[in-house]
């Protein structure tokens, strides 16, 4: 069923009717979707607008999938995008790039890749904290470095907005997918402590994203994720098939900035600034007009409590 669907929404001519879209989720209410109550803050964080104003739904077929609609300002996607692609691509972080060695060992991957557009299209991952290792699937102490304390403080604020506040973010993939990637059916289940939610922050382009059941045999929910998009996968829906069998063209114009303050505790400042250059967002801008970037948050290691317990 998975796989049946995958390779009809992969196709020249997708079932676009038939996936779930949350700009327009009132016939969806009730039917497909509940929606999700959250702590209300009426202060604004890490780029994101205050969580009262968050639209949170939940899929009733997915138990766990939650939905947030776009909740970042302008200026805050910004920032996770220029994050993503010029910081996040800097050593100790890794690559898909890395095992070619074409970035020279003094150079940085986006400075580089501004002088040569191949490596720029070359770029598929970077994995941070706690490397994910793509042949064995398996986390080890001695391929890790520092989380990025911006992440992890956006993803534990999400979580405790939605009451999962023993969350810890220790793992990272941040994918970048051009118009013609996909993602096939897979499930993340290499973290030591599954019952911790897997948090999800897309940018750029859209896609189109399926979430079935825990075998292949579940036919999955489609649905778009837009710029600006979370997806939160807990409970059951944590160790559920998913994939993205197509990105879409979409405008996604971060071109006039909103000048919404960003609260900046724990946030970068020499990127705070650029955020706000509209000259300097430009370059950025070109790459979310053709490609995607989606952050994906772990926890890998149980709670100290979990297993003073056990
Ligand atoms: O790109 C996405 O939305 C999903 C990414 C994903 O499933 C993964 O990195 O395991």
């Amino acid at each position: 069923m998975f796989r049946e669907d995958f390779n009809s929404y992969k196709s020249q001519n997708p079932p676009l009717s038939k996936v779930l879209n949350f700009n327009d989720c009132k016939h969806l209410l009730t039917k497909q979707v509940k929606e999700v109550k959250v702590k209300m803050n009426a202060k604004a964080k890490f780029g994101l607008k205050p969580s009262k104003d968050w639209k949170v739904y939940e899929l009733n077929n997915n138990s766990g999938l939650i939905f947030i609609k776009n909740p970042f300002t302008v200026t805050g996607q910004r920032y996770w995008i220029i994050r993503s692609l010029r910081d996040y691509t800097n050593k100790p972080n890794k690559l898909n790039l890395d095992i070619h060695n074409i970035i020279p060992q003094n150079e940085e991957f986006w400075t580089f890749s501004q002088k040569d557009i191949n490596v720029m299209n070359k770029l598929r991952w970077a994995t941070l904290g706690y490397h994910h290792n793509w042949d064995t699937k398996v986390y080890s102490e001695t391929s890790k470095s520092d989380f990025p304390l911006d992440l992890a403080s956006l993803s534990q604020y999400v979580a405790d907005v939605l009451n999962f506040s023993e969350f810890r973010a220790e793992a990272a993939i941040v994918n970048f997918y051009h118009m013609n990637s996909r993602l096939s059916g897979h499930t993340d289940h290499s973290e030591q402590f599954l019952e911790a939610p897997l948090f999800s922050f897309s940018f750029g382009q859209t896609a189109i994203f399926l979430i079935g059941g825990a075998t292949i045999d579940t036919k999955p929910t489609a649905l778009f994720i837009e710029s600006g998009d979370i997806i939160v996968m807990s409970k059951e829906s944590r160790l559920c098939y998913h994939g993205v069998p197509k990105i879409l063209h979409a405008e996604v114009n971060l071109l006039t900035n909103d000048n919404e303050e960003i609260n900046g505790e724990e946030l970068n400042c020499d990127t705070l600034e650029d955020c706000n250059d509209s000259i300097y967002w430009t370059t950025f801008q070109k790459y979310i007009n053709n490609c995607r970037i989606n952050i994906n948050v772990r926890q890998v290691l149980r709670p100290i409590n979990s297993i003073l317990d056990s």
